[in-house]
């Protein structure tokens, strides 16, 4: 930790941001115990001192009234000793009595390496099950499988440099400006710099499409098709690589011949993917004449019944080009969490072994010399949802699950709810006190979260990079590594889980890596195997491979033409394009598209609980394209009820033209701790990718209806409220306490009669026109406990940031007078979404200065300083500037 000394003795160090895969170097200002601050790493190679909003925010995330305290069996606090005994004696007796395939292990691609490596020796190697597996299923295997077919491995060509270097960067269903902000402003840059040419290809037009120079609003799913078309146009043109693809790749004459069909003429791929043949025709004619194309995917492309049919349509086009491992050309499959690429290192998926190997005989044989495991796995176990399915069934009997919420991310939710509600035993290790697994839980283990725990992760670029524990964690939470190992010691392997600290982890990870490798395993930091604890604590980032081959790390993999296959070439593959889903007429004719917004992060445990992240999108939404709304008629705001074959979930209007008709919009965030109704997954069906077994979570057949309330309205309070039985309540955190959003069909009665017993009478009470509308205060010693506006109609116009300051306040007479007003009117209402978060800018001061004659991102950023620190709201700023501009141009 280097120190700055101030009066206050602050101290600097620097660590990883937790979220997103571009793994951002984060550097926090320390006083004693406290993490006061965060700002970008000026020296992190990925992020080179910017941080997103996400990141800003992080030193807000650390409040620990929501985190988990205590070991818990059942309702019962206890001692680790007693939960440790407990997990490990429930673990041995399912053994013992059902067998080794009767228990699994679900983990996360936010655990750090460190934890992931020992979870997966325990089970694959001492317990002997390969029933491991992670919710990087439901993320990148797609891309790894794809990896795997293409270049004989999963490992990943390019580097973030490339993005600077190439000329055309095409994003494939990617939503970068908000899922890897840091990663999109480097782009924007190199845009404004060199006029880099940028096309996104996504159904929806995002802030990401908004730095497009061409924007393809491809049909959901055609993406194949798409890229079939781009290869066929390229083989026609003559745009191919023939001396490289004659030395390193296999497949071409199959895939000649596979292209050669009518099918993928422009005119049909043109029908398939719903682009115009002109549209088509320029986007393949700037991958012909850009040698520096990279193309960036993500979810889009992997969470797909044919995700790795898409991956692979993308690699062949590389392929066939030559473009792959050189400066500004590559294949780029950017990840999803912070450390999903780590996982894959140590074989966190039920079908790999570990660092790199599988399940043949020699590789079993390797790492069970390397472990001197008790008992070895010997064939893959069973993949997330399959595994869910014999908790279901059944068969298994011990789950124990870490740092995931599957009852909020896995398709068909209700069902892995139900099956999580009958299985003999559920163990949960997570950082929060309360989330819609932890619920299911019959053994529940407090685990330190990001700043507290030590360990490395691996960005999308394979740079290894340092999180640090800086703070001690709250109550008795306790590192995950250190739970696998103590249940591991209680379950008879003390030896092989001999570990003091995660740089013995380490080093083992790293040992392993290099054994009996001899160039045939990509990944490799044998380099790393002797790694002192002082140097592992001051551990710069560094890319892999790092070995005696590679002592400096290598930026890029494959340019000399050489890949992990058995005869060293590349392959290409001849992917079907495939039937294109549609609508059900009458039933479910809308398609459900599902995905991120810009302020949360997954099931919101950790951005949920910070307010200003929820002053972007303050509610469960489904987006709509303004025709549907009409055609329904429904509007912005209105509450409606989206339903599938597997379930249903009520959630707020948003008008939205950046839709396609047809198609509607959810993000996956709500969940049952934040909202009554709102978990996206328990809509799409557990439709998977053939090889991946990645679930579709981006096409799923809907229907769309008005929710019918009788009344609607806001909730004010200082204290947690209980919303039972309200079929619509959606709730987000204030500085000094909760502000609800409620809606029922049902007479108001049952909730202000609980208001009323809890809190008495109110003391204030306004009636509206017609007994229409009910505006209730109540005070406790003078201080204003609780505040509850509702309507039958529209949401009640209130100034709620004016409300929510007054909470826990005396408010004197004057105040008092204007409070079931709902607003203060000289202070001027707030108005629309939070757009900036960092200089609580919102939409309606944004307008006004458009309207006084702000005409630029940078002119709205010196007068109101919106976008001018952590730069997430730039996209959006922008379309409002170009919104206005289009306005002024139509009134002249
Ligand atoms: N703010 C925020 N950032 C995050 C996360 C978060 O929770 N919040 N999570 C992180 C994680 S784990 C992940 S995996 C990444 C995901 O990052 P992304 O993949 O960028 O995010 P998504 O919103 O899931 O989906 C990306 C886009 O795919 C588009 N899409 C849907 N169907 C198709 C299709 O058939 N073809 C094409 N071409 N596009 C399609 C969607 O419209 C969407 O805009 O984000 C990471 N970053
Ligand atoms: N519909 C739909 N569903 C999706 C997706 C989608 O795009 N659409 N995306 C999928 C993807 S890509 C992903 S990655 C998943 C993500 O889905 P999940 O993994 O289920 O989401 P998280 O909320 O990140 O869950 C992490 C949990 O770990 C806890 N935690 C945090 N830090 C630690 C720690 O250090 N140790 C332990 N033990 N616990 C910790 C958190 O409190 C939280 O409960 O969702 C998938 N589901
Ligand atoms: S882009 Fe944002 S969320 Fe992702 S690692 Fe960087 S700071 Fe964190
Ligand atoms: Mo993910």
């Amino acid at each position: 930790m280097s120190s700055q000394l101030t009066e206050r003795a602050v101290q600097t160090a620097t660590t990883t941001c937790p979220y997103c895969g571009v793994g951002c170097g984060v550097e926090a200002s320390l006083l004693g115990a406290h993490l006061q601050s965060v700002k970008g790493d000026a020296r992190h190679p990925a992020n080179l001192g910017r941080l997103c909003v996400k990141g800003s925010a992080l030193a807000e995330t650390l409040t620990t009234s929501h985190r988990m305290l205590q070991p818990q069996i059942g309702a019962q606090a206890v001692l680790w000793e007693q939960a440790l005994e407990a997990v490990a004696t429930g673990l041995q007796q399912t053994i013992a009595q059902y067998g080794p395939d009767s228990v699994a292990f679900y983990l996360s691609g936010q655990l750090l390496t460190e934890d992931y490596y020992v979870a997966n020796k325990l089970m694959k190697g001492f317990i002997g099950s390969a029933n491991v597996d992670t919710n990087s299923r439901l993320c990148m295997a797609s891309a790894v499988v794809g990896h795997k077919r293409a270049f004989g491995a999963d490992a990943v060509p390019a580097c973030y440099e490339d993005i600077e270097l190439a000329d055309l960067v095409v994003i494939v269903g990617s939503n970068l400006a908000w899922a890897h902000p840091i990663l999109f402003q480097r782009l924007s840059a190199a845009k404004e710099a060199k006029g880099t040419r940028v096309v996104v290809i996504d159904p929806r037009h995002t802030d990401t499409a908004e730095l497009a120079d061409l924007h393809l609003a491809i049909a959901p799913g055609s993406d194949v098709w798409l890229y079939n078309g781009l290869c066929r146009h390229l083989l026609e043109r003559g745009c191919i690589d023939a001396a490289f693809v004659a030395q390193s790749v296999d497949g071409f004459t199959e895939l000649q011949g596979h292209l050669h069909h009518p099918q993928y003429e422009l005119a049909s791929v043109a029908v398939r993917t719903g682009l115009a043949m002109d549209v088509l025709q320029q986007f393949f004619a700037w991958v012909e004449h850009h040698p520096r194309t990279l193309t960036l995917f993500s979810q889009g492309v992997n969470q797909s019944s044919q995700g790795t049919d898409k991956v692979n349509a993308i690699i062949n086009s590389h392929l066939l080009t030559g473009r792959i491992g050189k400066p500004g050309a590559a294949p780029f499959s950017v990840t999803g969490q912070p450390n999903a690429m780590g996982g894959r290192e140590v074989g966190g998926l039920a079908n790999q072994l570990a660092a790199h190997m599988d399940f043949a005989s020699d590789d079993v044989d390797r790492v069970g010399r390397f472990w001197q495991a008790a008992q070895m796995a010997r064939q893959p176990g069973l993949k997330a949802v399959e595994l869910f399915e014999a908790v279901e069934q059944g068969q298994i009997k011990a789950i124990w699950i870490m740092a995931t919420n599957p009852v909020v991310s896995l398709p068909q939710a209700d069902r892995v709810k139900a099956a999580l509600a009958k299985c003999p035993l559920v163990i949960v290790s997570d950082a929060v006190q309360d989330n819609d697994t932890l619920r299911l839980a019959h053994i529940r283990l407090p685990a330190t979260s990001w700043a507290e725990k030590d360990g490395t992760v691996t960005n999308s670029e394979r740079c290894i990079s340092r999180q640090r524990g800086l703070i001690p964690g709250p109550g008795a939470a306790r590192n995950d590594w250190w739970i696998i190992t103590e249940v591991a010691r209680r379950m008879g392997f003390a030896e092989a889980f001999d570990y003091q600290h995660p740089v013995d982890i380490f080093r083992e990870h790293a040992a392993l890596s290099g054994f009996e490798n001899d160039g045939q395993r990509a990944f490799d930091i044998s380099l790393l195997e002797n790694i002192s604890r002082t140097e592992y604590d001051q551990l710069q980032p560094v890319q892999w491979p790092l070995s005696q081959r590679h002592p400096r790390g290598m930026q890029r993999l494959f340019g000399n033409g050489q890949f992990y296959t058995v005869n060293g070439r590349a392959r290409l593959l001849c992917v079907e394009g495939g039937e294109q889903r549609k609508g059900v007429p009458d039933h479910y004719p809308l398609l459900l598209n599902t995905g991120r917004i810009r302020d949360q992060w997954h099931t919101m445990t950790r951005t949920g609980y910070v307010p200003r992240l929820l002053q972007h999108r303050a509610e469960p939404f489904v987006a709509v394209h303004p025709q549907d709304l009409k055609r329904l008629k429904l509007q912005e705001g209105d509450l409606a009820e989206v339903a599938s074959r597997d379930g249903s979930v009520i959630v707020r209007i948003r008008e939205d033209g950046g839709q396609q008709p047809g198609q509607v919009f959810i993000p996956m965030h709500w969940n049952g701790v934040f909202s009554a109704q709102a978990r996206v997954d328990t809509l799409v069906a557990a439709r998977l990718d053939p090889f991946s077994g990645q679930p579709e979570f981006k096409l799923t057949q809907v229907r769309l209806q008005r929710f019918d309330q009788q009344w609607q309205g806001v909730l004010l309070a200082t204290e947690e409220v209980e919303m039972a039985g309200l079929p619509y309540w959606t709730r987000m955190p204030l500085s000094n306490g909760w502000m609800w959003r409620v809606a029922s069909r049902e007479p108001l009665t049952a909730l202000a009669d609980a208001l009323c017993e809890r809190y008495g009478q109110a003391s204030m009470a306004l009636n509206g026109a017609a007994g229409a509308e009910w505006r209730l205060a109540w005070f406790r010693d003078g201080r204003l406990t609780t505040l509850l506006f509702v309507s039958n109609q529209q949401l009640p116009q209130i100034d709620t940031s004016f409300l929510a300051e007054q909470l826990n306040q005396q408010p004197d007479a004057s105040v008092r007078r204007t409070l079931l007003l709902g607003r203060v009117l000289e202070q001027g209402p707030h108005q629309g979404p939070l757009v900036c978060s960092c200089f609580q800018v919102d939409a309606g001061a944004i307008q006004t200065a458009l309207n006084a004659g702000c005409n630029s991102v940078e002119a709205l950023g010196s007068k109101l300083k919106c976008g001018t620190n952590c730069g997430s709201c730039i996209p959006e700023l922008k379309r409002m500037v170009r919104a206005a501009q289009a306005q002024a141009e139509e009134a002249a």
